[in-house]
């Protein structure tokens, strides 16, 4: 459906426009009174397409770009504990690496020099090791947990005014089920020198320009967040070798955090003695370290690298747009997620946001895993509904109802997740 002129400058929906409202969603809107100025109906949001067939990954994936590859998972598509191999989203700053063989594959800790990153920038091991897949997976234990990882711009299209970047809607997130070793465990192995602050890492995907002297992303984590049990060195996802486009044939998981720290065709790990400083660590997702005006300059002195996500959550059904029968029960779910672990409670509400409904909330699998929600919803009456879901973290703190703190490049966008529906 198009935009009209009841929409103001800034894309806004004029509260005054109540017919104008209900004549762009076709319907009646029994809560019409709680529309809150200020919001665009979710009925009237049209996403933009590029048409592209990923080997392995199931073509309903909603291509953000072609070069480097992105896409999103419909939230619709995420409606389950574990995320499948081929709905998983992409977010690729480089280009997919070829000609990989996993049984010769290595991965290398330390301080010498491989042509991705020269030795200068490892300063804080006591060593260099260099594993193959088959060294990680008899000398380490093994584990297996579902963790979310989620894109630190997911959500990015809706900020006003506009952020340049992949203008993701709510799909750059997921939580398969992963295998692997724990970094904590080869990095101790390894042996850290007390000067150690930050890791990075490097992959084997080349730089889109095709020079082989640039690398495409590297970024890190303190060192504090690597030791956490969590933070995983993973060759499976769901059972089965990663998917190319998701890092094979070895990947960092470092849950909480952005995803961009989750290193793909993992090759290299540096130890820092200072804040990592590769590429996409010094530009690239950092936040405000204090509250902003929308559009203005922020200084880089105020300037921060992101570090926990915020509490999110997804409605995975009904798919926004669905019609039910006036009388029907409606079951919705979702997922919810926060980047400090454990969620305490979802609250969804079919009034704008007047009243809410505490919903089921199932424990996670394990720390760091999405966590199910459901709610039985009835309907007063036949017309135009929205269904909003909103997630409480542990320490109570909820997601906002509008697009939280503006910034210049449009990260963490954590805003209650709102889908339309029909009631016939
Ligand atoms: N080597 C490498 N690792 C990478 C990236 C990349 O482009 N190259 N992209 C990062 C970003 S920005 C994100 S959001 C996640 C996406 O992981 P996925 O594509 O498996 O969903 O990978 C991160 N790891
Ligand atoms: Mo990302």
């Amino acid at each position: 459906m198009s935009q009209n002129a009841s929409l103001d400058r800034r894309g806004f929906f004029k509260k005054s426009g109540i017919l104008a409202l209900m004549s762009a969603v076709g319907s009646e809107i029994p809560f019409v009174r709680n529309f809150p100025g200020g919001l665009v109906p979710v009925a009237m949001a049209a996403p933009t397409m590029v048409e592209l067939n990923i080997p392995g990954k199931s073509l309903e994936l909603v291509v953000l770009g072609d070069k480097p590859v992105v896409a999103e998972t419909p939230p619709h598509l995420l409606d389950s504990e574990v995320t499948p191999n081929d709905l998983m989203f992409i977010r690729n700053n480089g280009l997919v690496p070829t000609n990989i063989n996993a049984a010769t594959w290595t991965l290398t800790i330390g301080s010498e020099a491989t042509p991705n990153s020269p030795a200068r920038e490892s300063e804080s091991t006591k060593r260099t090791v260099t594993f193959t897949i088959a060294e990680l997976k008899s000398k380490f234990k093994n584990y297996t947990s579902n963790l979310v990882i989620e894109c630190g711009g997911n959500g990015r299209s809706e900020f006003n005014p506009p952020a340049k970047g992949n203008q993701w809607t709510l799909g750059g997130v997921g939580c398969p089920s992963w295998t692997g070793v724990r970094l904590k465990d080869v990095l101790e192995y390894v042996g850290l020198k007390n000067d150690a602050v930050y890791i990075g890492y490097y992959g084997s995907d080349p730089h889109l320009s095709g020079d082989a002297t640039k690398v495409p992303i590297s970024r890190g984590v303190p060192i504090k967040k690597a030791l956490q049990e969590d933070a995983l060195i993973v060759w499976e996802m769901n059972g089965a070798p990663l998917p190319i486009q998701n890092g094979y044939p070895l990947r960092l998981v470092i849950p909480g955090y952005p995803a961009s720290v989750s290193g793909k065709w993992l090759n290299r790990i540096v130890v820092r003695n200072k804040v990592h400083d590769g590429p996409k660590m010094v530009d690239d997702y950092r936040n405000p370290c204090t509250p902003v005006e929308p559009a203005s300059d922020v200084p880089n002195s105020n300037m921060c690298v992101i570090e926990e996500m915020p509490i999110k959550s997804l409605i995975t059904y009904p798919a926004s747009g669905a019609k039910f029968n006036f009388g029907d029960k409606v079951e919705i779910r979702g997922n919810a997620w926060s980047g400090i672990g454990d969620v305490k409670e979802v609250f969804v509400s079919i009034d704008f946001g007047a009243t809410w409904i505490k919903a089921n909330l199932k424990k996670p699998v394990n720390k760091f895993a999405w966590q199910r929600f459901s709610a039985n919803l009835k309907f007063p009456s036949k017309g135009y509904y929205e269904l909003w879901a909103r997630a409480v973290d542990k320490k109570g703190v909820s997601q906002p109802m509008v697009i939280p703190g503006w910034n210049p490049k449009g990260y963490l966008n954590n805003a209650t997740h709102r889908i339309a529906v029909k009631i016939v």
